[in-house]
């Protein structure tokens, strides 16, 4: 691949609706997208994950945009590159820093599938034609509001249910939400809300024959996950605390979960969220692809990872109306009887709408190699 330029755009988006985790409420969703273009104009696309603040994990938009500016474009201008899974490797003497490497490397998988002729799913190894889609719902204003979003999303069909909790909206909910819906496939995200001091509590969720708890514990942690695990019959999930096919190795070594979230920004790209599937393929460990409320950009790439076959759960790839009002792509990703296609088209197979993008652009600024 001969890169000739690289756009990076600060975008900003309406939310549908806000959407509220235990660590805040975000309204409108702001995030970089990458744009490679080669020689014959052709462009690879991606975005990064990374929020405006630092409160899912350290990384920000703004801390993404230095180290693409700085560090990460000026290693791979001018450079001849034969495949994306390369760039790990050539990224590899920065520290952490994974949301900024993996939209860097996004946009070359795209760009990559598109020159091949072939789809990134299959670039990436994917047989699947089709995935499950599960949908994540935010905490509410009150548990009549949670009810009937809950009600609205199983009637579309969604495979799975995932509802976020936090101290003073858990236990209880759950309790509200499986009286009225005794036999959806429920979970709950708890996004770092929790310690070990709140293992009495956290042991009462066993009675609602969840799917799994996604997070309880800090994002830097695998010990007290473990200690947790031991003492619940639930799965525990693992999503902020998982950064590498190593952390994932670990996890699964001294029994912190038995399902890992795998978001490609947060492992720091495809290559590496390749590598973190097969090691949880190797020990029978579930995975399923996370969302971080992308853009079609970057919800297409998840659509693409979640192709491959140890991807065993639904994700949190809902479809393009789930929080936009108009997607960034054509056509939007739609889910029926709660899966989605897999694209045929080349790359990642829905085409980025330059003009909306634009509209939404704050800020923008070229590389030229
Ligand atoms: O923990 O998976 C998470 C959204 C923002 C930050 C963290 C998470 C989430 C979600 C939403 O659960 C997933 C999505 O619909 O994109
Ligand atoms: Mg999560």
């Amino acid at each position: 691949m001969r890169i000739n330029r690289i756009i990076l755009r600060h975008l900003k988006m309406k939310l549908i609706h806000p959407f509220t985790t235990s660590f805040g409420t975000m309204r409108d969703k702001e995030f970089i997208l990458v744009e490679a273009i080669d020689h014959d104009g052709v462009s690879g696309w991606a975005e990064s994950v990374a929020f405006p603040e630092p409160s899912y994990n350290e990384e920000t938009l703004r801390t993404n945009w230095h180290m693409l500016e700085s560090f990460l474009i000026p290693i791979v201008q001018g450079r001849e590159i034969e495949h994306p899974g390369e760039i790990t490797g050539l990224l590899q003497h920065i520290r952490g820093n994974h949301m900024a490497k993996s939209a860097l490397e996004g946009a070359y998988w795209d760009l990559y599938a598109k020159k091949q002729g072939i789809p990134l799913a299959a670039a990436i190894g994917g047989k699947k034609q089709e995935i499950e889609v599960g949908v994540s719902i935010g905490i509410k204003n009150s548990p009549a509001e949670l009810l009937e979003t809950i009600a609205s999303n199983v009637a579309k069909g969604y495979k799975r249910i995932k509802i976020k909790i936090k101290p003073g909206w858990d236990v209880d909910i759950v309790a509200e939400v499986r009286k009225h819906f005794p036999q959806i496939a429920l979970m709950v995200d708890a996004n770092s809300a929790y310690t070990l001091a709140d293992v009495e509590h956290l042991k009462q969720l066993d009675a609602f024959s969840l799917m799994m708890i996604e997070q309880p514990f800090a994002y830097n942690d695998l010990i007290d996950h473990s200690e947790l695990q031991k003492q619940v019959q639930t799965p525990i999930c693992l999503d902020e605390c998982i950064h590498s096919s190593e952390d994932a190795r670990k996890a699964i070594q001294i029994g912190s979960g038995k399902i890992i979230n795998v978001k490609i920004g947060r492992v720091g790209g495809i290559q590496e969220a390749i590598k973190l599937h097969n090691v949880c393929q190797e020990s029978g460990v579930d995975v399923w692809c996370g969302g971080m409320l992308e853009s079609g950009i970057g919800r297409a790439h998840n659509i693409a990872i979640s192709s491959l076959a140890g991807f065993t759960l639904p994700g949190d790839t809902a479809a393009s109306a789930n929080y936009w009002e108009e997607d960034i792509i054509e056509p939007e990703v739609v889910v029926h009887d709660g899966l989605i296609r897999i694209p045929e088209k080349p790359g990642i197979g829905y085409a980025p709408v330059v003009k909306r993008i634009q509209e939404r652009t704050e800020y923008e600024q070229s590389f030229l190699f």
